[in-house]
This record gives C-alpha cells, sequence and structure tokens, in this order.
C-alpha cells in the first residue's frame, strides 16, 4: 500500500487536489470533512452532534474521526494505497493513524504540504460560498476562526511526521493545474 497525506489550511486545496491525485495514481480518497458534511446531510446522529462544531468552524472530538477513519480502512483490505485529506488534524490523531496502519502492515509515506498565502486562503473560501451550501465559508470571522484552530491544534502535526523526514512542500499558489503538476512530480519520486 502507498499512503499519503495532504495537508494545509483551510482554503489551501486539499480536498480538490486530493481527488485529482486518487485518479491519477488509483488511491483512494479519504476526507474527513465529506464524511462529516455526510453526516450532517443525513441528520444521523452523529450528524447532529457535530453540526454546531463544524458551522463554528472548530475541530470535531479526535474519537469521532478515528473511528470513521479506521472504519474505511477496514472496508478497503485490497486497496493500492489511500490519500488522506484533512486528518489527521490533531497529534493524537496522527498516533492513531501510524497505530491503526500498523495493525494493517504499511504506513504513511509522505505529508505534502501545501503552502498557500493567508489572503489567498480567505479570497477562496469567500469564492465557494457563492457556489456551495457550506455555513462555514459564508463568514468572514468563521474562516479566520478555522485558521487560528489550524495554526495551534493542526499546525504541529507537521513536526510529528518531519522528524521521519516524510514531511514535503509543494507551492499551492497558482492555478488548479499548475499545483497537480507539481504535487504529481512530487509524487512520482516516491512511488
Ligand atoms: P474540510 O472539509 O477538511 O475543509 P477545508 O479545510 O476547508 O478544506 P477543503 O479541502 O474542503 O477545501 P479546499 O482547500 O480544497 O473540514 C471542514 C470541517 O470539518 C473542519 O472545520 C472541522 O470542523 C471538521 N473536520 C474535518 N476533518 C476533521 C478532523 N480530522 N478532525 C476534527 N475535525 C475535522 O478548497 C477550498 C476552495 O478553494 C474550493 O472552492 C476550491 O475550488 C478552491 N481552490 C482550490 N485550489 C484552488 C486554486 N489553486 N486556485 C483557486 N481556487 C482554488
Amino acid at each position: 500500500m502507498t499512503n499519503f497525506l495532504i495537508f494545509g489550511p483551510p482554503g489551501s486545496g486539499k480536498g480538490t487536489q486530493s481527488v485529482k491525485l486518487a485518479s491519477e495514481f488509483n488511491l483512494i480518497h479519504l476526507s474527513t470533512g465529506d464524511m462529516l458534511r455526510e453526516e450532517v446531510a443525513a441528520k444521523t446522529e452523529l450528524g447532529k452532534k457535530v453540526e454546531g462544531i463544524m458551522q463554528r468552524g472548530e475541530l470535531v472530538p479526535d474519537e469521532v474521526v478515528i473511528q470513521m477513519i479506521a472504519e474505511r480502512i477496514d472496508s478497503n483490505p485490497d486497496a493500492n494505497g489511500f490519500i488522506f485529506d484533512g486528518f489527521p488534524r490533531t497529534v493524537d490523531q496522527a498516533r492513531a493513524l501510524d497505530e491503526t496502519l500498523t495493525e494493517k502492515n504499511t504506513s504513511i509515506l509522505k505529508m505534502l504540504m501545501l503552502e498557500v498565502e493567508h489572503e489567498e486562503l480567505v479570497r477562496r473560501l469567500l469564492l465557494r460560498a457563492e457556489v456551495s451550501d457550506r455555513p462555514d465559508d459564508r463568514d468572514v470571522n468563521i474562516i479566520e476562526n478555522r485558521i487560528k484552530v489550524y495554526r495551534e491544534k493542526t499546525e504541529p502535526v507537521i513536526e510529528y511526521y518531519r522528524k521521519d523526514g516524510k514531511y514535503l512542500t509543494v507551492n499551492g499558489m497558482g492555478d488548479i493545474e499548475e499545483i497537480f503538476n507539481r504535487l504529481k512530480e512530487t509524487i512520482a519520486a516516491y512511488i
């Protein structure tokens, strides 16, 4: 199995690029954001529990997302590999992911960090608000809170992978195809 993490602040293009990379390299795309939004849309018990948290731009509890990811890994035993998008977002999530992958005799090959300027993150998310129904994109204060939560709780995850030599940065500024080509070149060296 070949497993990658796509990493970066909200609006850095994780979701956008993961879909394209999954198709290019025959990987299964696992987005905790998409899974949680499906729960909210289906009005499940879990969806009701996390809806307010997501609307405020806070992180849902670790145990919720850890369990969701473990179930998806378990249900795809023949996968060529996974691309993890929006997960892990805390060091505890990173540890849990390592344990789950070790049980399957596999691991994260590389973390791909998309580097994007602050103003561009806000611009992209406000633009998406015009075409999507995501409540967390509509209010600039919520967007700023998501970025703040990222800096405080999610950025420490970088060190977790950097110490193992797994951390790679990719310039996330520019148009979608240009960034995709940069990611493809970076990944191709390891696949
Ligand atoms: P996510 O769904 O992960 O949302 P996100 O960080 O905003 O990134 P996303 O992938 O959707 O957007 P992208 O940058 O691709 O999380 C949402 C919420 O779920 C979190 O706030 C949290 O509450 C919860 N959650 C999820 N995972 C969790 C976890 N592990 N633990 C705890 N809580 C969790 O794209 C943004 C926009 O930019 C798009 O419109 C796109 O088209 C555009 N874009 C992308 N690249 C572009 C480019 N190069 N140029 C111009 N526009 C571009």
